[in-house]
């Protein structure tokens, strides 16, 4: 087994999780910064190019935000309204400067709502123009079942509940490692008044082959 613990420091196949990185009063502020940013932004269902819809709800803060459409997915510097994203809220940015002192400047802030069932496939975060830079998430909310796998498909792979206020780092040799959310467990947590999970994902998006104009 891979999984040993270190004060609060979690190793998973090379993802860091750092548990309970932030306490309740923090995590309450960040929510209320992210609905200042959906509410600017709405959450919007994404689909695939396929037409699939994703059952998680997406929206963005920063400079580009990710989405996906029937064109593939991309980062592009506008929501899929036609706005301009709001600014990444300065305790997320404060949070990436204390935990990556070392890491550029985060231009881009995904943030993922999963309601009940909603859940995310395996997957690598790949898009980013520079892939030597970390890509660091933030769980608030219902508590979420998170799978991480290798860098190639398929394999073994180490999962772990992440919990409101988790906060997890994927960089270095595990950059490109698969990972997916098998499932929430629903109402576990009152953070959030409907329910639910909240995962913020910062990120440097660059302007790599995943930009896009
Ligand atoms: C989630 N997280 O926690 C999905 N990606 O809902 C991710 O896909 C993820 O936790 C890159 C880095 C960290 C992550
Ligand atoms: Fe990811």
């Amino acid at each position: 087994m891979s999984l040993f613990e270190t004060s609060g420091r979690i190793d998973i196949r090379g993802v860091e999780l750092l548990r309970d990185a932030l306490d309740r009063s923090a995590q309450e502020a960040l929510v209320d910064d992210l609905r200042r940013v959906a509410g600017v932004a709405p959450f919007y269902h994404p689909e695939t190019r396929r037409g699939q819809k994703f059952s998680v709800r997406m929206t963005s803060a920063g400079a580009v935000g990710w989405i996906s459409d029937r064109k593939g997915y991309r980062y592009q510097p506008h929501h899929p309204s036609g706005g301009g994203w709001p600014s990444i809220p300065p305790q997320l940015r404060e949070l990436w400067c204390a935990i990556l002192p070392e890491a550029a400047t985060p231009d881009t802030c995904l943030v993922n709502y999963y309601g009940e069932g909603a859940r995310m496939g395996m997957h690598q975060d790949k898009d980013e123009a520079d892939l030597s830079q970390p890509v660091l998430s933030v769980s608030l909310g219902d508590e979420a079942l998170f799978r991480v796998g290798n860098i190639e498909r398929g394999g073994r792979t180490e999962s772990v509940w992440l919990r409101s206020g988790d906060v997890a780092v994927i960089g270095g040799a595990a950059r490109l490692v698969h990972h997916g959310i098998d499932r929430i467990r629903f109402g576990s947590s009152d953070l959030l008044p409907q329910g639910g999970r909240i995962n913020v994902t910062m990120r440097v998006a660059g302007s790599g082959p995943g930009a896009a104009a």
